[in-house]
């Protein structure tokens, strides 16, 4: 839920922090790693995930924060092949009417001067809703409400390199009013593949789609619209 907040007092506001979420750990390759539990800078021990700063929804996808949750940089980063599995875990997840994307970037060098810029992102894996209506719970982010995970794979193409991996859960249940939480682990690619996504596969964040895509600003429970389509590029399967 979002709410002004305005007039609100400290407890409300609490628990609407509660009443949202982020990516809290990985899965990756079957190795277990620690993301943020707390809000940034927080005393957690150094992880592959990029720091972030609060629950708290990005309200347009034309906002630098929509990148990354605000999450500029990571101490570590983790190996893992190519075809390999990729798993993020939320610690609280609410809402259930909208998509999971996962898109990736291939940082030109260091992830330390890895920022994000540039047409370069990409889809890996996205579920939207697969049956209506739209107010219903057969939507992406209704799995991770259920399951507190989300699972994709890393194309077996891919050519090897330094990448972050974005998880992004779009939170449609208020009108035309969408939330968008994304998070940013580091991870290196290993194999021996030589494909890279190109042209329409590509898209920049944030922008990735107007803020006035059908699949952003919609309103889940007064259309009668009966199909959904994920803004931004299709899927790159390699
Ligand atoms: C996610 O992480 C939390 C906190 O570390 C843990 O309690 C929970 O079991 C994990 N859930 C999944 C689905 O891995
Ligand atoms: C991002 O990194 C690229 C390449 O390292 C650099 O050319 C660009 O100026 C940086 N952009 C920002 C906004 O920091
Ligand atoms: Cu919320």
């Amino acid at each position: 839920m979002l709410f002004s907040n305005v007039f609100l007092p400290t407890a409300l506001l609490a628990a609407q922090a509660a009443a949202h979420g982020a990516v809290t750990s990985y899965v990756i390759d079957g190795t277990r790693y620690p993301g943020y539990t707390g809000f940034s800078p927080a005393q957690s021990p150094p992880t592959i995930q990029r720091q972030w700063p609060d629950y708290n929804p990005t309200m347009s996808v034309n906002d630098r924060k929509v990148m990354c949750n605000g999450g500029t940089s990571a101490a570590l980063s983790a190996p893992v092949a190519a075809g390999g599995k990729i798993r993020a875990n939320w610690s609280q997840w609410t809402h259930e009417q909208g998509p999971v994307m996962v898109w990736m970037y291939k940082c030109p060098g260091d992830f330390s001067s890895c920022n994000g810029s540039g047409k370069k992102w990409f889809k890996i894996d996205q579920q939207g809703m697969t049956a209506p209506p739209l107010s219903g719970r057969n939507w992406g982010t209704a799995f991770v409400l259920k399951n507190l995970y989300w699972e994709s794979t890393v194309p077996q193409s891919l050519e090897p390199g330094n990448y972050l991996v974005r998880h992004e859960l779009i939170a449609l249940h208020q009108a035309n009013t969408p939330q968008f939480y994304a998070e940013c682990a580091q991870i290196k690619v290993t194999g021996s593949g030589s494909a890279a996504p190109s042209g329409n596969y590509l898209a920049t964040i944030p922008g990735y789609a107007p803020q006035s895509d059908p699949g952003i600003t919609v309103d889940t429970y007064g259309s009668k619209s009966t199909t959904y389509r994920c803004p931004g590029p299709d899927v790159w399967t390699g």
